[in-house]
């Protein structure tokens, strides 16, 4: 059926088939749900040129299976979903500015619920989903990105989104994902960038939880973090990886929370994770798990060159809620200009009651070292660099952290 004017709803209503709105360049379709329960196949909102708005501030809104902004096949249109409460049950896929690069979809959640089994933000048209409240739960895959100049956008400022596996940039388009509070979980796989070499995706945060269970950073393609504000929670239980084409950048107090997750690296560029330098990494997996960590950085001795450009990182901490226990590895040519060993150089070392570090024949480098005595070292010895002068310091802008030396290890 179409519906081209305005319906404001209060009671039941079931659409036996699909509900279109503003499916034409003749007019536009709006529905405001209050109260009571819509049911519909499909929902189609904006398509040929028209505009479809539907507005939920309360009420059930269930669609048996898909629910397009626009419509798939129809060029040029715009549908809009505005959501401050009530339910809305999608069984299968939320589509934004799908098919066609001239259809737009935007979808604003401020409250309420969205349920989905798939939502996929921009296949070549405009999309834009806006999280400032409620939940968002994608019981499969959420796909960001688009082919437009724009690509797809997802900008999460309050509530929670949770997905099982998730892709932001995929497929040759772009995907832009800005976190600047709210909770985000992935129980599954974070890919930022996937797939294809021109793939680009983008994950900006600057506040809120980020939890995920693998996080890819550039998946046979490129893909960027950025790290904007110390206030931002990540959080990684399986594995952290920087692909062949990441980047990353960090303010200092950045920090990532290990909880039984690997580090693992085949980035042959440096420069590209600068963020490095000013990151801490905390393991804290406990007692039963060992976390690889792939060293990258050229093995230049105990010198302070060995922290320009040389994947040095701000701080390595092991332990945390839990103890901490990693095993140094190099399973990966990051340097291949280079002949010689890679070493790992890091600026703060923070050993923790209960740690364990197994350097594996790999050299570890620090600059500042707080070493429980009763730590487990093995497979090699922790080398202190001699300390540098104040303006090394003020250049790694590090000079609220010498203060917080507590000891070295006797070497
Ligand atoms: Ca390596
Ligand atoms: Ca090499």
């Amino acid at each position: 059926m179409r519906a081209r004017a305005s319906l404001p709803r209060v009671g039941g209503r079931t659409v036996k088939n699909s509900l279109s709105l503003g499916i034409s360049s003749m007019g536009n379709g709006t529905y405001n749900l209050n109260a009571g329960i819509l049911s519909a196949k499909n929902e189609y909102l904006g398509g040929s040129s028209g505009t479809g708005t539907f507005t939920q501030t309360g009420g059930t809104n269930t669609v048996a299976n898909d629910l397009y902004l626009s419509h798939g096949s129809l060029s040029g249109g715009s549908g809009i979903y505005t959501q401050s409460g009530g339910t809305n049950t999608v069984g299968n896929k939320l589509y934004l500015g799908s098919f066609t690069s001239d259809s737009s979809g935007s979808y604003n959640l401020s409250g309420g619920s969205l349920s989905s089994g798939y939502e996929t933000i921009g296949l070549v048209g405009t999309a834009t989903f806006t999280q400032s409240g409620g939940i968002n739960a994608v019981s499969g895959s959420l796909y960001v990105g688009s082919s437009s100049a724009g690509g797809g956008t997802y900008n999460l400022s309050f509530g929670s989104l949770s997905t099982n596996y998730e892709a932001i940039g995929l497929y040759s388009r772009t995907g832009v994902f800005t976190q600047s509070g709210g909770t985000h979980t992935v129980t599954s796989k974070l890919y930022i960038g996937y797939s294809s070499p021109s793939s680009s995706g983008t994950y900006s945060i600057s506040s809120g939880s980020l939890n995920v269970r693998s996080f890819y950073i550039g998946y046979h393609s490129r893909g960027t973090l950025h790290i904007t504000d110390p206030a931002a929670n990540i959080t990684v239980s399986n594995l952290l990886s920087f692909g062949t084409d990441s980047t990353f950048t960090a303010v200092p107090g950045a920090t990532i929370h290990m909880t039984g997750s690997a580090l693992e690296n085949i980035s042959p560029d440096p420069d590209n994770l600068a963020g490095l330098s000013n990151l801490e990494l905390v393991f804290e997996g406990g007692s039963t798990d060992i976390d690889p960590f792939e060293v990258a950085g050229q093995d230049l001795g105990a010198v302070m060159a060995g922290f320009d450009s040389n994947f040095a990182l701000g701080t390595l901490t092991l332990g945390g809620t839990d103890i901490g226990q990693v095993q140094l590895i190099d399973s990966f040519d990051n340097q291949t200009g280079w002949e010689g060993s890679e070493a790992l150089y890091v600026y703060n070392l923070n050993l923790g009651t209960g740690s364990y570090l197994d350097l594996n024949g790999l050299n570890l480098y620090y600059l500042n070292g707080s070493i429980d005595p009763a730590a487990t070292i093995l497979g090699g010895q922790l080398t202190p660099i001699p300390e540098p002068s104040t303006l090394i310091l003020l250049g790694a802008g590090l000079v609220g952290l010498v203060g917080l030396r507590k000891k070295r290890l006797a070497n």
